[in-house]
């Protein structure tokens, strides 16, 4: 791809959208674009039209989503539907109407079937009922990538899209109520050492298990894609490795040295009872992760406390 090529980052500001900038710009990439939600609610058709006769952008990476945790999925299915559906809406609708030369939509594993097998293969889609507390949020997720799957054939636009699985990283969200487990734990073990309480509340059984990918290797896989992939097929992206939500918690205690107990809380939902992604894919178009889950999450964590 030309280093001067004109990138739209469509979420610059979130934890994927910051990583791809950092990413793109470390690689030399010269022209890319952004506009902040206050500049342009992507929500907004004719906003987003206007952008796009303005800038025409050639490459899109639609990072740009209403995302949450576990609790806040549960919490606000009709806005992780409403609001996701009408962004990727917008952008993709653009970006076939302005001819750009290549899009990649984001997706995320909670779009397989609850009881998929493991590790999940990306043509285990739609092949059963999905996961109740996340299943506004996947429906979205499953339009966006089916649409770009269907411009593509039809129309010849060269829109792609990846699945990645739980994502972590400096930009997360520490949000205890709206977050995702891993800055939750962060902050939580953080706090308890500082105010020095006896114990932590973990939610769940801590049985589940899940797979966890630093957004810095995201990013990079992300524009792997961009510049390797032209498949109808979304693509997983992942480790292939996965730890309990009791061992994790056991990882994040022990670097940030908080020496107190767990207690686990299960009154809050577990959520799926796995989801691994099978990345053989991936790994074929020639790309692996790099960060382990230790200095992933050591990273996460200088970043928590250098900046929230
Ligand atoms: O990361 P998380 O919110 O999302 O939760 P999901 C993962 C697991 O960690 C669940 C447990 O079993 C939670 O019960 N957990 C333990 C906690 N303590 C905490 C805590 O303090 N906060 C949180 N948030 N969880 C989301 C989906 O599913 O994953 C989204 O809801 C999306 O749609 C995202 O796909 C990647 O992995 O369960």
């Amino acid at each position: 791809m030309d280093r001067n090529a004109k990138i739209y980052v469509a979420g610059h500001k979130g934890l994927v959208g910051s990583a791809i900038v950092r990413n793109l710009k470390k690689r030399g990439y010269k022209n890319i674009i952004t506009r902040t939600h206050g500049e342009l609610d992507l929500k907004n058709q004719k906003a987003v039209e206007e952008f796009w006769r303005e800038e025409e952008p050639e490459y899109v990476y639609l990072a740009a989503a209403k995302v949450g945790g576990i609790l806040a999925n549960d919490q606000y299915p009709a806005d992780f539907i409403y609001e996701n559906l009408m962004i990727q809406n917008n952008v993709i609708k653009a970006a076939h109407d302005f001819n750009a030369k290549k899009l990649l939509f984001l997706g995320s594993t909670c779009i397989y079937p609850k009881n998929a097998p493991q590790p999940i293969k990306e043509e285990y889609l739609l092949s059963g009922f999905l996961e109740p507390t996340n299943e506004a949020y996947a429906i979205a997720k499953i339009a966006g990538l089916e649409m770009c799957k269907f411009f593509k054939r039809q129309y010849g636009d060269n829109f792609i899209s990846c699945m990645p699985t739980n994502l972590y990283g400096p930009y997360d969200n520490f949000d205890l109520k709206s977050s995702h487990v891993l800055p939750a734990l962060i902050r939580k073990f953080h706090e308890a050492k500082e105010e020095g309480k006896p114990s932590v509340e973990v939610w769940g059984t801590g049985t589940p298990l899940r797979e966890f990918l630093h957004v810095d290797d995201m990013a990079d896989a992300c524009i792997f894609l961009m510049e390797n992939y032209n498949g109808e097929e979304h693509v997983n992206i992942g480790t292939g490795e996965e730890v309990s939500i009791k061992q994790l918690a056991e990882t994040v205690k022990e670097i940030i040295g908080y020496k107190g107990q767990l207690l686990f809380n299960s009154d809050k939902p577990d959520g799926t009872p796995r989801k691994l992604t099978d990345i053989t894919k991936l790994h074929e178009l020639g790309w692996k992760h790099s960060i382990n889950l230790k200095e992933g999450i050591e990273d996460s964590y200088k970043w928590f406390k250098e900046n929230y």
